[in-house]
């Protein structure tokens, strides 16, 4: 088995003279990273979601490993995604605030400075989401943004929807490429992350407006005032609270908003079809590692929140990847278990062996004596929302940092 350091590890250890002298060698495969924002477990047909269409992201599942054992740490945007960068837990990034970059030295751990170094072209498209400065001369090709983006973009003189632009760019990217260097393309959707400042929150490509026009989404048992008031104070008060009270409150807002969170899953998929087909296009579909996964979880109105929450779907790869053995490919059987809706922790309903729980793992507080972890009194992402910008990203991170 080997870890995910030891993989990029293996990659770097390849002979190369210099980022411009490449050959094609299987040892050396592409890797292809899609991240999707905000997305949660169950949003995806694989995962035994009657209602969503994702045929594309299902046929990936298909084709490759579908990892039902997939946890995020820190379920916040910036923090997360630091951690997918550089493989360190927030307490080590020190990235605990959406304006504070990572340090020039950590970016140079991270998988897309070691792959370039390594020789790899690299690109990187979409919601970038650590800091407000922007590593785009780190990247051979750049089509990054600081901050959450917006939805309807002006594009060569007209309004386009982003995700199907970051379709295209990744297009170009694969067009572009020399074909004798291995490349490693990360593309991080900001959909389905809800635009906040806009009251209409999911704003999806008009073109996917006839999707779940006749269906019902099933809502969650756990979607009531009972549960909500199980919650201790502090989450009851908090931010996903507040949030839910605009995207769910009533069975219409319910309905309203998670189709159109759905609708822009399924915008997703589509610019993942398109990808894989641009693959087999170029010739390199069998030699790509195809990588898809979220930043965090997300609470579609579970005891009355809608925040990012506990983590999500899965990564898939199809193609050579050196850690074909870590787990065997779930059966459709296995993700069908799995009930959408339900306030369900990824593989509880799927590893009836219980093998995939935080419980099972000692992961889960609740497994803890009661003396050992203090009750938390508030939410990092909260504490996040309610703390001012800082002039001088670069300190926190250097007191945490003292190398
Ligand atoms: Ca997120």
């Amino acid at each position: 088995m080997k870890t995910r350091r030891e993989f990029l590890a293996s990659l770097a250890s390849v002979p190369a003279v210099g980022p411009r002298a490449h050959s094609r060698d299987a040892n050396r495969p592409n890797i292809l990273f899609l991240l999707t924002d905000d997305h949660r477990w169950d949003a995806l047909g694989c995962m035994g979601n009657k209602v969503i269409r994702t045929p594309h992201l299902d046929r990936l599942a298909a084709d490759g490993t579908l990892f039902l054992n997939n946890f995020c740490s820190t379920a916040i945007c910036m923090a997360s995604r630091a951690s997918i960068f550089t493989g360190l837990h927030e307490r080590s990034h020190g990235i605990s605030r959406f304006d504070l970059p990572l340090t020039p030295q950590a970016f140079a751990r991270g998988y897309p400075a070691l792959l370039r170094k390594a020789g790899y072209r690299t690109g990187f498209i979409g919601k970038y989401g650590v800091g407000n400065t922007m590593p785009a001369a780190e990247f051979d090709y750049w089509k990054g943004f600081p901050g959450q983006g917006r939805y309807f973009v002006e594009h060569n003189g007209r309004t386009v929807h982003l995700t199907n632009l970051m379709g295209d760019q990744a297009v170009e990217f694969l067009e572009s490429g020399d074909a004798k260097q291995p490349f490693c393309l990360s593309v991080s959707f900001k959909a389905p992350h809800a635009q906040d400042e806009d009251p209409r929150q999911y704003l999806y490509d008009p073109g996917l407006e006839n999707l779940y026009q006749n269906a019902t989404v099933p809502v969650p048992k756990t979607a009531t005032r009972r549960y909500y008031e199980e919650l201790p104070p502090f989450l009851q008060n908090s931010e996903g609270h507040i949030r839910w009270k605009k995207r769910f409150a009533t069975p219409e807002e319910y309905q309203k908003s998670v189709k159109a969170y759905y609708r822009l899953i399924t915008g997703v998929d589509n610019v993942v079809g398109r990808i894989r087909k641009k693959l087999d296009e170029i010739g390199q579909a069998a030699n790509t590692v195809i990588i898809f996964t979220s930043d965090n979880g997300y609470y579609l109105g579970e005891r009355w929140l809608a925040v990012a929450g506990r983590q999500v779907v899965s990564a898939r790869r199809i193609g050579p990847h050196p850690a074909d053995h870590l787990r065997p490919p779930a059966s459709s059987k296995q993700a069908r278990q799995a009930t959408p809706g339900d306030d369900a922790e990824p593989g509880s309903g799927a590893d009836n062996a219980g093998r995939g729980r935080p419980e099972a793992s000692g992961l889960h507080a609740g497994t803890q004596p009661a003396t050992a972890r203090p009750r938390r009194t508030d939410l990092l992402a909260d504490r996040i929302l309610l703390l001012p910008p800082v002039s001088t990203p670069g300190d926190p991170q250097k007191r945490r940092h003292p190398e």
